[in-house]
């Protein structure tokens, strides 16, 4: 089934915040941010800006009648600033003006008086000085130090991560509306309508049920709105709630770079210990996560770092430990993966150096070392694993010997390219970690003419996941999918929803769904049963697209007809439903459980060409074989694949986030930070399906395929610097990514100094 949206999305009319019709007398917002990293607000000076014609009015952290407080774990970030700016960009006022043009002027016309103090961007620095946003986590399993001593191999090292710039193409936007007693409609680019729900109400100080959060689509989230939307959504709430007019506010593409925060940096160090035969014993791990000025989702996010660094690896004997520093920069948040990715470079680095250390190839001690179907997570889950599978499917497609040995014959004939291969294998949890938030509702409507109207928590941000939740329901129900209607997302028909995030939407809502349309149906079977006469029983009923069958003879009775027919019994023909993952369960006291699901397997083959005068590098193909379990839309998860695999490349080797020492942002514009295009994705990608066909917990046996593909790219790193080891072995080419064509000349050529190449 094709995406519902591509015809609208192919010809312009899909709707985003800003495509919403502006009602005569709305105000538009403008943030007035903080110029500077960390400091003391002395004095903020309004008036130039106040006297500005088409100035309606300047809100500040005095104004809101609630708490200003928007801290989703922890209750450490204010809507506005009060008396302490804790980084460039942090909200200090909202002016509300007669246009967009106006507000933004005024923003500029403002004058604040700060005293400056030192700025932290390290997260090491920050661990020093003991600025944690958490408690650190240590995850442990085995003794890593007994385990040591009985290896022949001990390799250690550090490794570093970037941040990334989520670049949704939409970027953060609100509208809010004042409506009768006091309440407050919202439209937002949100992938939480509960958390911009909930929050807002926190700032205006009202209860829930007066705020109606709605989202159509987004154009783009990749994690960027599961929290950070909110600030946008109260801030034009407030000004609504207060000067009782609609006000809008969507950021432009530079305030939305410096004014929201990223993926969280890493810094690691490890140790990492294998036998002689290239089993890797123990494996010790330090994550400094650089987290940003607030906690926001930075300690989920530590969390899944640690349930995600061994990859798809069985390690006897795992020391995890993670602190999640607090630095004046953004607050750092989730980003597609969610910390996994960063765990997953570390352990991919370590596994390199050792090969180097051992003399093999780095895919010698990764095959060796997968994760069987039985072992242990160092969290206590027992693996179903199809790391094996994946990898001996991957041999065979990909013909891994010949490759190896073409690209070897290759670097022996050139002397100034090089070509480097890599495998990447990934395992990749779903679930939310945070075991409470696995859980979604579905309210279905069957109207008297027969056609149906789902609502679900589930957010549309470009993954397809509402023409998941339509074919889930035309799957049920056996009808034709242009009977179904995917409503928007709104708190007023779904409440308390988990936001649409941890890859887990589709399973969740779907699930939700489909017991929604199932107890349907069953009322509906009732109603033909009857209708066939006194002698038949429901069993014997089935719905076969759109006829109703007796035993499996075809009736005369249409769905339409049986509609009908239901509504004037008086049937009940809406339904609501709930679902909550089974089995899943997780003690963070001891940090042993079930948290997951299930887990997503799979491994890409890259093969790279680095022009070594140059530095600069083209990706020949990557080849993948994906665990789908049984993909309900092939069109929709090959497109997450391709996205996703992009997106994850872009991370590791273009894509570079700059801040300098006081913490201000100098990649601030698409100008100074590159995202990959159409002239550097992989000249070949080539998507083959793991055929697999056991039980699993996904909606419909399809696997989640939203966050997964993302660490596939972490392959190109090391591609590359196989191509760079090939022009010079004993480069000490670091782990540090992104690997910027800067970086490989510099690897290539490691006796030049910085100075001497510029
Ligand atoms: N968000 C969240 C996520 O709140 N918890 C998670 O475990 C998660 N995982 C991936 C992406 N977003
Ligand atoms: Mo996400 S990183 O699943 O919002």
């Amino acid at each position: 089934m094709k995406n519902i949206d591509s015809v609208n999305h192919t010809k312009g009319l899909s709707v985003y915040v800003d495509d919403i019709p502006v009602t005569i007398d709305t105000l538009f917002g403008a943030v007035y941010a903080s110029p500077i990293a960390h400091g003391i607000i002395k004095k903020i000076n309004l008036e130039k800006a106040a006297s500005l014609p088409g100035v309606v009015r300047i809100l500040t952290a005095t104004d809101i009648p609630g708490i200003n407080q928007i801290g989703g774990i922890v209750k450490d970030e204010p809507l506005l600033a009060e008396d302490m700016v804790h980084f460039a960009g942090m909200p200090v006022a909202f002016i509300l003006a007669t246009s967009d043009a106006v507000a933004r002027h005024a923003a500029q016309l403002i004058e604040m008086d700060i005293e400056p103090l030192p700025v932290i961007t390290d997260p090491r620095l920050a661990k020093e000085k003991n600025q944690l946003i958490v408690p650190p986590r240590t995850f442990k399993t085995g003794n890593t130090k007994e385990a040591f001593e009985q290896c022949h191999y001990v390799v250690q090292g550090t490794a570093h991560t970037n941040g990334q710039e989520h670049l949704y193409i939409e970027t953060q936007g609100a509208y809010a509306f004042p409506v009768e007693h006091s309440g407050i409609k919202i439209y937002s680019s949100t992938q939480g309508p509960t958390a911009v729900q909930r929050h807002t109400a926190d700032v205006l100080g009202i209860p829930m049920h007066r705020i109606e959060v709605d989202v159509t689509r987004l154009g783009g989230g990749f994690g960027g709105k599961e929290d950070q939307a909110t600030a946008w959504a109260a801030l034009c709430a407030l000004g609504a709630f207060i000067v009782k007019k609609p006000v809008k506010y969507v950021l432009h593409r530079m305030e939305d770079m410096r004014m929201t925060g990223k993926r969280n940096p890493y810094t690691a160090d490890y140790t990492i210990g294998l036998n002689k035969d290239l089993k890797i014993l123990a494996y010790e791990v330090t994550f400094y996560q650089n987290a940003g000025a607030a906690a926001d989702l930075s300690p989920a996010v530590l969390e899944r770092t640690l349930f995600h660094c061994t990859n798809s690896y069985y390690i006897p004997n795992v020391l995890a430990t993670a602190y999640s520093c607090k630095t004046n920069l953004p607050p750092n948040t989730a980003f597609r993966g969610f910390g996994g990715p960063q765990g997953m470079f570390v352990i991919e680095s370590a596994i390199a150096k050792a090969a180097d250390v051992a003399g093999v190839p780095a895919s010698t001690i990764q095959e060796k070392n997968l994760i069987e179907t039985g072992d242990i997570f160092p969290y206590g889950q027992k693996a179903e694993s199809e790391a094996r599978a994946s990898w001996s499917t991957a041999s065979d497609t990909f013909n891994f010997k010949q490759t190896e040995e073409s690209v070897i014959a290759f670097n022996q004939k050139n002397k100034l390219v090089k070509k480097g291969l890599s495998w990447m294998p990934i395992c990749f949890g779903i679930s939310f970690t945070k075991t409470p938030m696995n859980n979604a509702r579905a309210l279905v409507h069957i109207y008297s003419d027969g056609s149906v109207n789902i609502s679900t928590g589930a957010v549309e941000m470009g993954q397809g996941v509402q023409t998941k939740m339509l074919q889930v329901a035309a799957q049920v129900l056996s009808i034709q999918t242009d009977r179904i209607k995917v409503n928007s997302t709104n708190t007023y028909r779904i409440a308390n929803t988990s936001p649409s995030a941890a890859s887990a939407t589709a399973d969740l809502n779907g699930a939700a769904v489909q017991i929604a349309c199932t107890t349907l149906l069953n009322r509906l079977l009732q109603t033909a049963a009857r209708l066939l006469g006194n002698e038949v029983a429901p069993e014997n009923v089935s719905l076969q697209d759109e006829w109703i069958y007796h035993h499996q003879n075809k009736t005369e009775i249409h769905w339409k007809q049986l509609v009908s027919e239901a509504f004037i019994q008086r049937v009940n023909l809406s339904e609501h439903a709930h679902y909550a993952t089974p089995v899943i369960h997780f003690n963070p006291s001891i940090e042993k459980g079930h948290p997951f699901a299930y887990h997503v397997y799979g491994i890409a083959l890259t093969e790279v060409t680095v022009d070594c005068i140059r530095g600069t590098y083209t990706i020949d193909s990557i080849r993948i074989v994906h665990d789908f379990g049984k993909s309900m839309n092939t069109d929709i998860d090959y497109g997450q694949i391709e996205g996703g695999l992009v997106q994850g490349i872009g991370w590791m080797t273009m894509e570079e986030i700059v801040f300098d020492d006081k913490g201000i942002l100098k990649s601030n514009a698409l100008s100074t930070y590159k995202v990959p295009d159409i002239y550097s994705v992989p000249a070949t990608i080539e998507i083959v399906p793991l055929l697999t066909q056991k039980e699993n917990m996904a909606i419909l046996q399809s696997k989640a395929v939203g966050e997964p593909p993302l660490m596939y790219g972490i392959g190109t790193y090391f591609a590359i610097r196989n191509a760079i080891l090939a022009f010079n072995p004993s480069s000490p080419v670091a782990f540090d990514a992104p690997m910027t064509p800067e970086k490989v000349l510099m690897a290539l050529y490691p006796h030049f100094s910085h100075e001497a190449i510029s």
